[in-house]
């Protein structure tokens, strides 16, 4: 039966999904709804090994949505490998691309940037035919085009049958294609010259290139040279950075020379950057490089809340390295992201109430977050204008 605080609770998420968002760190594939990944399972006969893709809250904690399930760092690569033995072909690529787009329109996102490392799929379930690395990013885009064409026409339809007061805003979505650093760096270079022939076909859609993948395998400096010829190709670069401890007493050590090489590039923005030691922690702030903040996976990659607080989200997140002192010392440039919605049991809306009731932050405070994320998108300048006056409207008229 819902409790008072239940209601309460789901008002308030109701309110803040009204409230305009920007994604900017989200991967295909960590996006896919637990759902599909059991649909496709069952389709493919494959027995989920993994014991966290189901019910798999801590044993005795409150199963609302402020508490942590179990995911380390380590447990993360094992469910992502899972995930790509179901999701094995185009077909199911599309309907997982499709269902992150209407999982994120739902949300209020009003513009999202998909990021995926291109995979060579099966043409179709149970064929033998292989297709390309370059199909694989062409079913994605196709889906972003058509679902960004619909949602442009069923807002127009709503405004101009005036029946709501207001109607949800269409999503505007952009791809960054991902260099996986498990992958060797022939891989590597694969997918830098397919993002950069690829952004010359789809000049609006195709907008940078992302070092993920598990950090303890291979270094960035391996990859240096691929994002240097990305950037000559007009291509934007994130990195994901500091995900592994590293201090400034062991400078030789290869997390912090990792870490140290990436803000040398300084790319234009990076993902989590969570674990720097203070001499690299100073050289980020310095450099003002925008970082994407990803509150619930911080929290559970880094086991913040598990031990310490019996799985609450909200005592994880005061314990987090970085985001208060970005948030209320450094007034560092940050974008709240998601990271893997489907693998962290989240939503954009759920990554900004867990934000405001962490750091008692007002509404005011988030438009604020919500609008400066927008600064660091990857869009033209053009675009990123007209979504940023669409986000202040928006505000205008629910506050
Ligand atoms: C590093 C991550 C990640 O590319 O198959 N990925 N890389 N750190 C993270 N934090 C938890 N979360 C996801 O999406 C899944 C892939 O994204 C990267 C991993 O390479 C993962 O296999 P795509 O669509």
């Amino acid at each position: 039966m819902a409790t008072p605080t239940d209601d309460h609770q789901e008002n308030h998420m109701q309110i803040l999904r009204q409230m305009p968002k920007v994604e900017l760190h989200a991967h295909l594939n960590g996006s896919i709804r637990e759902t599909t990944l059991f649909d496709l399972a069952r389709e493919r006969n494959i027995q989920l090994s993994s014991h966290h893709f189901s019910n798999d809250l801590l044993p005795g904690v409150d199963h609302s949505m402020y508490n942590v399930r179990p995911r380390s760092l380590q447990d993360c690569f094992a469910m992502f490998a899972e995930i790509s033995t179901v999701v094995d072909d185009l077909p199911s690529i599309r309907r997982v691309a499709q269902e992150m787009l209407e999982d994120f329109a739902a949300e209020g996102c009003v513009y999202l940037e998909i990021r995926s490392t291109p995979k060579a799929l099966l043409l179709l379930n149970g064929s033998s035919k292989l297709a390309t690395k370059r199909d694989y990013c062409e079913t994605v885009l196709q889906v972003m085009k058509e679902f960004q064409k619909l949602e442009q026409d069923r807002y127009n339809i709503d405004l101009s049958n005036g029946l709501k007061e207001f109607p949800r805003l269409p999503l505007v979505c952009r791809l960054i294609i991902s260099v996986d650093r498990s992958n060797d760096v022939m891989n590597g270079w694969e997918n830098i010259q397919l993002a950069i022939e690829l952004k010359k076909e789809y000049p609006d859609m195709v907008v940078g290139v992302d070092l993920g993948g598990n950090p303890l395998k291979r270094e960035f400096s391996d990859f240096r040279a691929c994002f240097e010829a990305a950037r000559q190709g007009g291509l934007f670069v994130t990195l994901h950075c500091a995900e592994v401890p590293c201090s400034d007493e062991e400078k030789e050590s290869s997390a912090y020379q990792d870490a140290n090489a990436i803000l040398d590039f300084v790319p234009d923005r990076l993902g989590h950057a969570l674990l720097l030691p203070p001499i690299l922690q100073k050289k980020l702030e310095d450099l003002r490089i925008p970082v994407e903040a990803c509150p619930t996976s911080n929290v559970m990659t880094l086991e913040l809340a598990e031990r310490n607080s019996g799985g609450s989200l909200l005592e994880g997140l005061s314990r987090h390295p970085q985001l208060k002192r970005w948030l209320f010392e450094t007034n560092h440039p940050l974008a709240i992201s998601t990271d893997d919605p489907g693998v962290f049991h989240t939503t954009a809306t759920k990554e900004l109430v867990l934000l405001q009731k962490a750091y008692s932050l007002t509404n005011a405070d988030l438009q604020k977050i919500v609008e400066q994320s927008m600064d660091y998108a990857f869009a033209n300048q053009e675009t990123k204008y007209f979504i940023k006056q669409r986000i202040k409207d928006r505000f205008q008229m629910i506050n």
